[in-house]
């Protein structure tokens, strides 16, 4: 912001009436537009929310008997996981979508994060619970989660994404809302164990090179894993955001394999069987690779390459505001940490550096901001992440060069929102 507010405009738009200004339109008091002036001088009666007392102000609220586990105020109720029906044939395998557009900060709230399960939700009672560890190991091992709570704990951030996110896409813009279009993604504190410690105590074979992690869902959905990652940084949580796991998260137990594809973070883990080569599961050969144009299918294609959306202003997040505004996004990559995000809002002609705000951790979601100024002009918003290995996030143009349109997965193109004079904003796709 240029210049700072005179009293004068702050006192009168301190009793604005109806205009519904809130901290944002005082924000933006630096750039007031004439449209917004006009609204202020015609204020001719207080505004109601500063001059009459409310009931939250005169009567006495809820004790601390009322509230044994918190929700959102009801005033965010529109805030909420959300499907596409038209997306799968069933809902039990199927996925939901993080509200992306709403959130702030890195965390994503244990309540929204995304879910996909080819099964449903397992309902598992951790007492009836075990995960065994058999195959190429010098001793087969069962555990009870009491054991696996016994042993030497760590806590990690960190960003999973659905392969399949943004899968929509390929093709051209389809879905109106940044919680559609990328918004099979979530980032939360795991505690747990690492795969290395259980792994160290089973002791695996000299000729041991992949494992098999299969769940305890309907589904029995099972991966293989290369064990040079199993005992690089893979984790067995149980606890997310500081408690346990939610039910539809894997509760009691999931795999958490930083940086790779969410496929591979099998939920409701119950059994790890060493072997020395890949077991060509459903997951790893029919789902999950991806076809070229040339025919020919890519497999284990597990890292998630560099990425990022703006999430507000998105379609489900239109600009209300003339003057200042906050533009602001997520970037992550699967190759370690985001170095630099750049926001363009010409279409990708001219570029500016984004804040990235709050911690920068290894394969976790960064947050950044763009403050800007908008004066009702029409824009084509972009942003592109740049990771700590020099990567940059590619046009979609320059993505379908290489991998054609009949891929499914790892779509991590550059995003366009089109923000039209009256603020509206859509998806589309640049030429
Ligand atoms: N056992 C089991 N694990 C599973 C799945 C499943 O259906 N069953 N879905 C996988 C897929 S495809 C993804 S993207 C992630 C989703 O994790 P979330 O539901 O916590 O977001 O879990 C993975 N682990
Ligand atoms: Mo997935």
């Amino acid at each position: 912001m240029s210049e700072k507010p005179t009293s004068d405009v702050l006192n009168r738009r301190r009793f604005l009436g109806a205009a519904g200004l809130g901290a944002a339109g005082l924000a933006g008091a630096g750039s007031m537009l004439p449209s917004l002036a006009a609204k202020a001088s015609e204020a001719a009666k207080p505004d109601p929310a500063i001059t009459e007392i409310k009931d939250w102000n005169r009567y006495l609220g809820d004790g601390v008997d009322k509230r044994p586990y918190g929700v959102p105020s009801k005033f965010e109720k529109d805030v909420i996981r959300r499907d596409v029906s038209w997306l799968t044939a069933s809902p039990e395998s199927s996925v939901n979508f993080t509200p992306l557009h709403a959130l702030d900060g890195i965390i994503t709230p244990s309540g929204l994060c995304f879910e996909r399960h080819h099964g449903g939700v397992a309902e598992i009672d951790p007492a009836q619970h075990r995960l065994m560890i058999h195959g190429l190991v010098d001793t087969p091992l069962v555990f009870t989660m009491d054991d696996i709570k016994r042993m030497p704990r760590v806590n990690k951030i960190y960003f999973l994404e659905c392969a399949a996110n943004s899968g929509m896409e390929w093709r051209g813009a389809q879905l109106n809302g940044c919680q559609f279009t990328h918004g099979m993604i979530h980032n939360v504190m795991y505690t747990g164990v690492t795969l290395k410690t259980l792994l160290e105590q089973a002791g695996v074979k000299s000729n041991a090179k992949w494992l098999l992690l299969e769940g305890a869902d309907s589904a029995g959905m099972d991966r293989s894993l290369p064990l040079e990652k199993a005992l690089d940084d893979v984790m067995i949580a149980y606890a997310m955001n500081g408690e346990a796991l939610r039910p539809e998260n894997g509760y009691p137990l999931r795999a958490v394999i930083p940086g790779w594809q969410g496929n591979l973070w099998v939920k409701w883990l119950r059994r790890i069987e060493v072997g020395d080569m890949p077991w060509q599961t459903r997951e790893e050969t029919s789902k999950y690779t991806d076809l070229m144009p040339d025919g020919r299918a890519r497999k284990h294609t597990f890292v998630m390459d560099a990425k990022s959306v703006i999430t507000s202003p998105s379609p489900q997040m239109p600009l209300k505001f003339k003057g200042r505004n906050v533009l602001t996004g997520i970037a992550w990559s699967g190759r370690g940490t985001v170095k630099r995000v750049d926001v363009s809002m010409d279409g990708g002609r001219n570029w500016c550096e984004a804040r990235i705000d709050g911690p920068v951790l290894n394969k976790s979601i960064v947050r950044f901001y763009v403050d800007f100024d908008w004066n009702g002009e029409e824009l084509m918003l972009q942003s592109r992440a740049i990771d700590e290995t020099g990567y940059v996030q590619p046009t979609k143009a320059e993505l379908r060069k290489i991998r054609g349109v009949n891929s499914v997965y790892h779509n991590n193109g550059i995003q366009t929102w089109l923000v039209h004079p009256d603020g509206v904003t859509e998806n589309v796709e640049i030429a």
